[in-house]
């Protein structure tokens, strides 16, 4: 997946959503993802970042808006708002907390009650690295997600393992929909022009939620 930073009219804008539970680590994936490096100083979001990528994706010039938000309980029904027009929800958990992996069907559901009819999930089971205190093992978690009509990714937002696969396994499988007929390409077209269409991150923050991390 080649980057691209210059202006240019893109042929489709698709907008995905990051939700999840706080520290498993959305903020790193997304930032992984724009920089092509990992950040050690991630900041904790609070209320919800816009970021904005360009990309040429098999010969498709594509604009990702991807929106980032805080996983705090008292912040989901902020987070749900964001969900309008999104085409792919990108739904993290952390590997070393149970925690994150139990509340995966709670954010799955709110990623289908509020995004489009046919917005495509995928799971992203982060922290890979840290293979000495994983908890939530590949087979189980899998098993879980069997009858979910998920997709499923194992990444690292330390190494980068598998940080671009993820976006890329989502643009995939809007494309396969689009060539099927299942959604349609103009869809993709209107919001293209006048928008963001430089890499940048916009900050929308909630002064009253407050930081909550994950008990593991
Ligand atoms: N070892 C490791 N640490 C990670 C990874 N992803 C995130 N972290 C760390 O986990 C913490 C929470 O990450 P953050 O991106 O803020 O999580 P968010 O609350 O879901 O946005 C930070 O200290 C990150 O450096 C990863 O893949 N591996
Ligand atoms: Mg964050």
């Amino acid at each position: 997946m080649n980057t691209s930073y210059q202006e240019y009219d893109h042929e489709y804008t698709f907008k995905f959503i990051l939700v999840g539970n706080s520290n498993s680590g959305k903020t790193s994936l997304l930032q992984y993802f724009i920089k092509q490096h990992a950040n050690t100083k991630i900041q904790q979001t609070v209320g919800v970042e816009f970021s904005s990528k360009s990309i040429d994706y098999k010969d498709k010039k594509i604009k990702l808006q991807i929106w980032d938000t805080a996983g705090q309980e008292r912040f989901r029904s902020i987070a749900r708002a964001y969900f309008k027009n999104t085409i792919g929800a990108i739904v993290v958990y952390d590997v070393t907390c149970q925690d994150s992996f139990h509340s995966l069907g709670d954010w799955i559901k709110d990623s289908r009650e509020n995004g489009k009819s046919d917005l495509d999930i995928i799971v992203v089971a982060n922290k890979i690295d840290l293979k000495d205190q994983r908890i939530v093992d590949k087979d189980y978690a899998q098993s879980q997600l069997l009858n979910k009509d998920v997709l499923y990714i194992e990444t690292s937002a330390k190494t980068g393992e598998n940080v671009d696969l993820c976006f890329q396994t989502l643009i995939d499988q809007i494309f396969t929909k689009i060539d099927k007929g299942q959604i349609q390409k103009d869809e993709f077209y209107p919001q293209s022009k006048n928008l963001l269409t430089k890499n940048l991150t916009i900050k929308i923050n909630n002064p009253e939620t407050q930081n909550q991390k994950c008990n593991c």
